[in-house]
């Protein structure tokens, strides 16, 4: 049984140890990586079981990525190694053109995750988990993988799960599909949605966070998460409105950090927590995350996090 089930790629990634344009970077740090691995990790520091369904290829990549979150104590019972198949895998390049952001260049086409179908998604597994981790990476990965999110969603809409959905639009896989047709009615599914003013913009047409977050919640959402990234984050549950500034952190890569903040939110929320700490621990979760190269490195743990907040209260005083 587990508290947290998602599906999606988990993948290398190989992060450039300088700054710069990658044609220029001639040493890499290799990270194991993937939005839904990494919540996967996020709600395993916080104490919580998450198991993460897909594939990887029976390749040294595959064999790394699988040791790496059986360590961290995250569910790999569905996490097939396939033959004749392989691993994805994506650079990162750090601070350039726009200083403090990060650029991803995938390979990853035909990877043995963007294979997955409805057929991987086991029922049981899903039935007897609490809450359902979705985001808008898998769908884009192959028609297949949308089948297979949207399967898993209506198992958990049927057996009574929470479903969190986390938009996370990535324009790079969506060159030839419209993510709108294919994301919409899994938001419509969700009860959290985590999102970006730009991707309400582009899924319902509206990119005021609060007319947006209203829109979302009449479509069924009770809580809407607009993420603001190095600026605030703003949370919208039934008449209630929740904001937290981002934490003054030194920037050294962003990537990872909404997989961070939206483990750590719903884990806090599976615990029971008001979503006023949800919200906060979330967010010191995010701007650890970015301080480090690679996405999983710096997610805390919960008294990591409250370490981090009394730190941070004592140097306001
Ligand atoms: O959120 C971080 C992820 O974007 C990264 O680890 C890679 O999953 C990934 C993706 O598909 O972009």
């Amino acid at each position: 049984m587990l508290d947290i089930v998602t599906l999606g790629e988990p993948m290398i990634q190989l992060n450039a140890l300088t700054t710069g344009p990658l044609r220029n970077v001639n040493y890499f740090e290799r990270h194991v990586a993937g939005a839904e691995a990494n919540v996967c990790v996020a709600a395993s520091r916080m104490g919580l079981k998450a198991g993460l369904i897909s594939k990887v290829g029976d390749d040294e990549f595959g064999k790394c990525i699988v040791a790496t979150l059986r360590g961290e104590g995250v569910e790999v019972a569905h996490l097939k190694v396939e033959k004749r198949s392989f691993t994805g895998v994506y650079f990162i390049q750090r601070g350039y053109p726009v200083p403090g952001r990060s650029k991803v260049f995938y390979y990853r086409k035909g990877s043995s995750a963007s294979r997955l179908g409805p057929e991987d998604i086991d029922e049981k597994c899903i039935e007897s988990s609490q809450l359902l981790y979705l985001t808008g990476i898998t769908p884009a990965l192959s028609n297949s993988c949308l089948r297979a999110c949207v399967r898993a969603a209506d198992l958990a809409k049927r057996a009574g799960l929470k479903i969190a959905f986390d938009v996370n639009i990535r324009p790079a896989l969506w060159l030839d599909r419209n993510p709108r047709e294919a994301l919409l009615p899994l938001v419509y599914k969700a009860d959290i949605v985590f999102a970006e003013s730009s991707e309400t913009k582009l899924l319902i047409g509206e990119g005021n966070s609060a007319k947006a977050a209203h829109q979302l919640m009449a479509k069924g959402a009770s809580i809407v998460v607009m993420k603001g990234g190095d600026k605030e984050t703003v949370v919208y549950s039934e008449d209630q409105v929740f904001r937290q500034k981002a934490f003054d952190v030194p920037v050294v890569d962003p990537v990872g950090a909404g997989d961070a903040f939206g483990g750590v939110f719903v884990s806090g929320y599976l615990k029971g927590w008001r979503i006023r700490e949800c919200l906060t621990a979330g967010s010191v979760a995010g701007s650890l995350v970015v301080m480090t190269r690679g996405d999983q490195e710096n997610i805390p743990t919960e008294s990591e996090i409250m370490d981090f907040l009394k730190a941070h209260e004592t140097a306001e005083k």
